[in-house]
This record gives structure tokens, C-alpha cells and sequence, in this order.
């Protein structure tokens, strides 16, 4: 970090002796900096008076927020209080312990996060493949020969559920050592730029394709499971039901030829070790939940899985699979449904495509009031506009958060937490799905100032207050719960964590961490199976019941008559979702919110680069400025998500001079993954006109 003579900071470098980063940084970070010294992020609590905001102090804060919930609950229940979590929970030790104490302790059946919007289908097949929903298989990047890429874009998301930083120089090792990399998306994306081939698929076609890729292993007798073969269960139901997807029958809805389709699942096959990964454009979709287990089953059938090159698991020093099961949270799926829609639980969270609909429905159970802690969902999740709408309606709503945005504007309490670069660091998570194990400790690059609290210590204080009863005794323990966990702080937890990882033997203790300035490297990933399955039987379910129900539907989309026109997402370099749109150096620039359309379909409709387009789909309108472009495929429009900035009452005057369209105004909360309740972002059918 470079720092100039007043005290600025103008220069943030990669660490170049990480072994794991090899000094690569993100070109985001220099958006980090100007989040730290954002003049719009706020420092203190702020009080919403109708439309104008003033400042309070913490205790006063606190007390709203305690009094206003356990008021609510009285009156209404306990799932009278929603919850929704977003994105950044998952990169924050804070929020990850503390922050779950306070928000999964408030005992609502309305817990809603990103989950539902990204991964969910990720977890529900390592739960019910392997018995653990944090059991994720990660692909051994830098050892495999052959990669197969749906629906990531790693070159621009920087890998997801595969940390693995500079991954553009990893992929271009794996071609340089002979490997293969065949990119499956809807855009020829900057990954697919890297790739020896790229194929186009339909929105939302991907469990069609990797049926027909089973077909094939089946059909032409090139399945070997290998080791894990004795641990597999449901082998011989998953092989005739594969029977039915013959590549050449489904082609015209995958628009991929089936030559093409039983040329991979040859290569696959045939290669020393090879590796299929799906990410979020697999997830958001109408098959999502399928489309997961359908990868895992390509991996296990090519003898893929759990062995190097192949899709492996990640031994973290904070094992929170073991962790998990140790505290009852190795997962659940459909233990209870939302009230409106019938929606099935995952984890103990309702799909946030039904949060809208829970806060207008009036009746027993009825959603009043909702705590936001590090999301956007106004701009994030499936038709935000009609949340968006829905929110002003609530008894009470309070945002942990450092920036009034198109969310958080209709809090009545805002509770600003300290921002990234001035608390310490302990990546729980990312390590929890790395291509090599490790471990790092940063600690805060900036003092804080007295009166900022960081996340852990807020929800630790609203924990306090609210978890126990009224009286002397509640008061008592609520001191008790404050004292306990600011002798403990969120290093201590992690100190206990490690100490039932799985390298204390070694000797590796949260100090040694921390004092390894480097990061400590801890070696390629190892085989876990079958002794680190956690089904009851201590097999791999192949075919589990709930993926063969789902069939049906797939078969039935399949005999429809497609839509002409479909609308799909697109992450950029300089954005992470909806929040460095505040930071001058991020937005600069030519207008990056753009719908990008095909020529053929720009002639057809009549539009070119430069205009402005209407698009609607069933929940909404919204204007985009077009791009035509040959990069995405005929009849799939683009547009990128977390823009849509114009709205009145935030507080952010870069992003408002460059607001851009929120797609989630597009986006509809009755398109989704029925099966998972995952949002469906992808293949939502649209109309474009000239505006
Ligand atoms: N159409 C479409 N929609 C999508 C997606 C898509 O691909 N297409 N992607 C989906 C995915 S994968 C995700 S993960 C979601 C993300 O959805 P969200 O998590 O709801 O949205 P973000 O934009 O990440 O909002 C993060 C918020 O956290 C705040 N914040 C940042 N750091 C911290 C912190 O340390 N503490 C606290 N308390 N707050 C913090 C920011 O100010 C911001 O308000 O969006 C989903 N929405
Ligand atoms: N710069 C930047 N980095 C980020 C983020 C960001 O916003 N900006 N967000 C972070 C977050 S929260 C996440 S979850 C990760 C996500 O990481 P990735 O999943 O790698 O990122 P995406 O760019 O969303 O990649 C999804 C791809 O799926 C394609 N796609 C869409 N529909 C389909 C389909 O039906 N089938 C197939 N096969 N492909 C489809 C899209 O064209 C896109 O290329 O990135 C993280 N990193
Ligand atoms: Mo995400």
C-alpha cells in the first residue's frame, strides 16, 4: 500500500510472494479504496424521519431497532420478522459467526438470502448426492487435462466456488501443459475467448445437455466410475433414464448438434483426468436444481470426481462440513414451504423470489418487518421493482449497511458497519472452496474510528438485546451473551474452529496463520472419498428422488414451442452486483449497462447500436441502451445486473449520475427453478421493440 504525504492512499499492490496469489490482484480493489473514502458511506446510525434522514447515536440505535422487533414479535410472531442476508456475508468473519447468531437466532421461518438467488442448487445436490450441503465440489484447476465450462465466466468473476486468484494465467497453463478447455455459454464471454472451443447453448438447456452426454458414456460404454464405483448407488436408474436424451433428439432445444455433444463426452472420457464446473448462469435458470446434479453425475460417471484433475474438495483449516454436522446444519430441503406460494424450504430459507408476495399477503404468519444485512435485494433479486414497491408497506425495516441504496432508502434505521479495509480478515469460506488448500489472516488496514462498530459488534449487541425475555433474568443473560462474546470476539471462534480442523496435528494454530505474512500454503487438494461421504449409508445417491420427479417438467419443455426472444445476465470487470457504482474510477467510462443483442435479431427488430430498446417481459418494462454484437447468440439478449441506480431517496451520487437499468426490473418472481426455488435470471422470455 503506497500512502501519500496527507495520508491518501494512492496505490494498492498484490502480495508477490502469496504462493497462491503470486502478487495477481483484482482490478476491483482500487474500487475498495474508494469505497473507504466515499463521502456518501455513512460512519453512523441514521434515523429515517419520512423522507429525511438524521443521525442518532448507537445506544439510541439499538434501542429503536431492539424495542421496534420485540414489539413486532409480540404482537405477531416470531416469522412476522423476515430476514434477508446478502452476498457479502460470505466474505465477512464477522456476519459469518456473529452475524448469524443475531439473524438466524431471531427464529423466523422467513429467512431469505442470495443463496436463493446463486448457489442453492450447488448445495441441495451435495446434500442429497452427498449428505452434507457444504460437501462442494471444486474443480482441481491447475492438475486436470480437460475442462468444461457451463455457464461461468471465471475470467471476469475471478472464479466462483473455485478460488483460484489469476485465474486467466491458470487457464492458459492448462493449455500451454496440453489440456483442454470447452466453454458451453449463451455469450462467447471472455473465458470462452480463452478456450479451444465454445459452444452456444439455449438459455436454461444445460441438464439436456449433460443428459445427452450420459447418453453417450452409457450408450457407447465409456463410463468408468473407477474407485468410487463400490460407494455409488442408483447407477443402473440414472443409465436408462439417460436411455431417453439422446443428443440428437434434444439438439434443436440445447442448439447444440449432437455430434458435437457425443465429441465431448468422447473427450471426457478419453481424457487422463477431466473436470465438467457450472456456475451461476447453470443455477439461476428454470433447471438449475437438475443441471447441478447432472454435472456431478458426468464427473462420478468419467471417474471425475474426488480424484486430482477431477472435481475434488477442498480440506479448509475452519472444516465447516464437519462443523455443519456438529451443529445440526448438514441441511434440509423442503422441511416446510413458504406460505403463499408453497415454495420449499433449503436450509432453513425460503426462496427470496417469494419475499414480495410474503410482505403484501395479508393473514396469519404475514411478513411486518425486515432486517437487511449486507444486500441489495431491490436490485438483486427477481422482480426488485415489485419489493421494491412492497417495502415502504412494512411496520418497521432496519439495514445493517454502510450505504443508503435502493434497498436500505426505505429503512427506518440504518446501522452502518466498518467497512472491509478497516477490520481484520480470516477467509472462511473461500479457503472452504479453493483448488489448493490454505490459509490467510489479514489484519485491518486502517484504524477505525471510536465510533464506528463493525458488523460482528452490532449483531452481537442486537443479539443481546433481543434473544431473551423482557425481565431481570433476560437482561442478566443478554450481559452475560455481550460479555462472553467480546472476550471471544470472532478470532476466538475461529480459534476453537481450528482447533477441530483438520490440521491441528500439524500444528497449525490461528497464530501461526496470522504470522505467516505470506499466507500459509497447504498443499493440492487430496481424495476424501468415501470416508468423507455423509450420507446415512455412506454411499453417493445417483439418482435421488427428487431429481427424477423433475424429469417430467424437463421433458415437458422440451416438447414446447420455445420463446423467440430470451434475456439473460452478464458480469462485468469493474462491478461486483450492485455496489462499486459509487466509485468514479469503476464507472468511468463508455455505458457498460448495455442490452446486447445479435445482428440478426437487431435487423429483425429494427434497432442498432447507439438506440435505446423497450424490453418487457411479464413483470415489467424497462429502457436499455443497445449493442448489437455477434458475441451473443440468436434470439438471447444481455443485459448486465446491480444497475438501475435513478431511483429517488439513495444516497449515492456517483452511481446516480450513471445509473443504468436494473434487468431485475425484468426479472420475474414466477420464472424460477420450481424444483430448488432457485430465481430463474436466465432464458426469462422477453419482447424488444424500438422505444
Ligand atoms: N439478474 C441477475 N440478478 C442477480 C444475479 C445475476 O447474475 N443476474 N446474481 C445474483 C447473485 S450471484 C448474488 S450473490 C446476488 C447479490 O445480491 P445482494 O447481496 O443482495 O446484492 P449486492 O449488490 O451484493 O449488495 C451487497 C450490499 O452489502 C453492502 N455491503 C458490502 N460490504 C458489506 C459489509 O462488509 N457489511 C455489510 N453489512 N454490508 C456490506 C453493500 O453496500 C450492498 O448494499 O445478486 C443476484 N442477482
Ligand atoms: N467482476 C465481478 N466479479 C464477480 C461478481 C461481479 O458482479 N463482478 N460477482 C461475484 C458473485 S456474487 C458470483 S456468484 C460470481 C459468479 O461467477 P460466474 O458464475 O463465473 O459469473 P457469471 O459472469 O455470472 O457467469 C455466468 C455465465 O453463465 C452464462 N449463462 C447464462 N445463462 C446460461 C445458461 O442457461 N446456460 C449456460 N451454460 N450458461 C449460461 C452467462 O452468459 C455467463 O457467462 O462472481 C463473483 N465475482
Ligand atoms: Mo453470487
Amino acid at each position: 500500500m503506497e500512502v501519500d504525504a496527507a495520508g491518501a492512499i494512492r496505490d494498492l499492490r498484490g502480495d508477490e510472494e502469496d504462493p497462491f496469489s503470486r502478487g495477481y490482484v483484482c482490478p476491483k480493489v482500487m474500487g475498495l479504496v474508494d469505497v473507504h473514502t466515499d463521502p456518501d458511506r455513512l460512519t453512523t446510525p441514521v434515523r429515517r424521519r419520512g423522507g429525511d434522514w438524521e443521525p442518532i447515536g448507537w445506544e439510541e440505535a439499538f434501542d429503536l431497532v431492539a424495542s421496534r422487533l420485540r414489539e413486532i414479535r409480540r404482537r405477531h410472531g416470531k416469522d412476522a420478522v423476515a430476514v434477508y442476508q446478502g452476498n457479502p456475508t460470505a466474505h465477512n468473519l464477522g456476519l459469518l459467526t456473529y452475524g448469524q447468531l443475531f439473524l438466524r437466532r431471531l427464529g423466523t421461518r422467513n429467512l431469505y438470502s442470495a443463496t436463493s438467488a446463486d448457489q442453492l442448487p450447488h448445495m441441495l445436490s451435495s446434500l442429497l448426492m452427498f449428505g452434507n450441503q457444504l460437501l462442494l465440489p471444486v474443480p482441481d484447476l491447475d492438475r486436470t487435462d480437460y475442462f468444461l465450462v457451463l455457464g461461468a465466466n471465471p475470467v471476469v468473476s475471478n472464479g466462483s466456488i473455485m478460488t483460484a486468484p489469476d485465474v486467466k494465467r491458470r487457464l492458459t497453463d492448462l493449455r500451454k501443459r496440453g489440456g483442454r478447455l470447452v466453454v458451453v455459454d449463451p455469450r462467447r464471454t471472455e473465458t470462452a475467448r480463452l478456450a479451444d472451443r465454445h459452444h452456444f447453448i439455449r438459455p436454461g438447456a444445460d441438464s439436456l445437455f449433460l443428459l445427452g452426454l450420459l447418453h453417450t458414456l452409457y450408450e457407447e460404454n465409456l463410463a468408468r466410475p473407477g474407485r468410487l464405483r463400490a460407494a455409488l448407488r442408483g447407477e443402473d436408474e440414472l443409465r436408462r433414464l439417460a436411455g431417453d436424451f439422446a443428443p440428437e433428439r434434444t439438439a434443436s432445444a440445447t442448439g447444440i448438434a449432437a455430434g458435437d455433444v457425443r465429441t465431448i463426452a468422447r473427450e471426457l472420457a478419453a481424457a487422463p483426468t477431466a473436470v465438467v464446473y457450472g456456475r451461476v448462469g447453470v443455477c439461476t435458470q428454470e433447471f438449475g436444481g437438475l443441471s447441478s446434479w447432472l454435472i456431478n453425475a458426468v464427473n462420478i460417471a468419467t471417474g471425475n470426481l474426488d480424484n486430482p484433475g477431477g472435481a475434488m474438495f477442498s480440506r479448509p483449516p475452519v472444516d465447516l462440513v464437519k462443523l455443519a454436522d456438529l451443529v445440526g446444519m448438514r441441511g434440509s430441503f423442503a422441511r416446510f414451504r413458504s406460505r403463499v406460494r408453497g415454495l420449499p424450504e433449503f436450509g432453513g430459507e425460503l426462496p427470496v423470489s417469494c419475499l414480495a408476495e410474503e410482505i403484501e399477503t395479508p393473514g396469519p404468519g404475514q411478513v411486518r418487518a425486515l432486517v437487511t444485512s449486507a444486500g441489495n435485494p431491490v436490485l438483486s433479486t427477481p422482480n426488485g421493482a415489485r419489493l421494491d414497491r412492497a417495502l415502504p408497506s412494512l411496520e418497521f425495516m432496519v439495514s445493517i449497511d454502510f450505504y443508503r441504496n435502493e434497498t436500505t432508502r426505505h429503512a427506518d434505521v440504518i446501522l452502518p458497519p466498518t467497512f472491509a479495509l478497516e477490520h481484520d480478515h480470516f477467509e472462511i469460506a473461500a479457503f472452504a472452496v479453493s483448488v489448493r488448500n490454505g490459509a490467510r489472516y489479514f489484519p485491518p488496514l486502517f484504524p477505525r474510528r471510536a465510533d464506528q462498530r463493525h458488523d460482528w459488534e452490532i449483531c452481537l449487541e442486537l443479539a443481546s438485546r433481543l434473544e431473551f425475555p423482557d425481565n431481570t433474568l433476560g437482561r442478566a443473560a443478554g450481559s452475560a451473551l455481550r460479555r462472553a462474546g467480546h472476550r471471544l470476539g470472532p478470532v476466538g471462534i475461529i480459534k476453537a474452529a481450528m482447533a477441530f480442523g483438520p490440521y491441528r496435528r500439524r500444528g497449525l494454530t490461528f497464530d501461526r496463520v496470522a504470522r505467516a505474512e505470506h499466507g500459509v500454503d497447504l498443499g493440492p487438494l487430496e481424495p476424501c472419498f468415501p470416508d468423507g461421504l455423509h450420507t446415512k449409508d455412506g454411499k453417493i445417491d445417483l439418482a435421488p428422488a427428487a431429481y427424477l420427479g423433475d424429469l417430467a417438467r424437463l421433458s415437458a419443455r422440451l416438447r414446447e414451442e420455445p420463446s423467440e426472444l430470451v434475456l439473460i445476465g452478464r458480469r462485468q470487470l469493474r462491478s461486483n452486483n450492485s455496489w462499486l457504482h459509487n466509485s468514479q474510477r469503476l464507472v468511468k467510462g463508455k455505458p457498460r449497462c448495455t442490452l446486447l443483442v445479435h445482428p440478426d435479431d437487431a435487423g429483425r427488430i429494427g434497432i442498432a447500436t447507439g438506440d435505446t430498446a423497450r424490453v418487457s417481459s411479464r413483470a415489467g418494462t424497462a429502457e436499455a441502451l443497445v449493442e448489437v454484437s455477434d458475441e451473443i447468440m440468436p434470439g438471447v439478449v444481455s443485459l448486465p445486473h446491480g444497475w438501475g441506480h435513478a431511483r429517488p431517496g439513495t444516497a449515492l451520487r456517483v452511481a446516480a449520475a450513471t445509473p443504468g437499468t436494473s434487468v431485475n426490473d425484468l426479472t420475474d418472481e414466477n420464472f424460477l427453478d420450481l424444483l430448488s426455488g432457485t430465481s430463474g435470471f436466465s432464458g426469462v422470455p422477453v419482447a424488444v421493440e424500438r422505444a
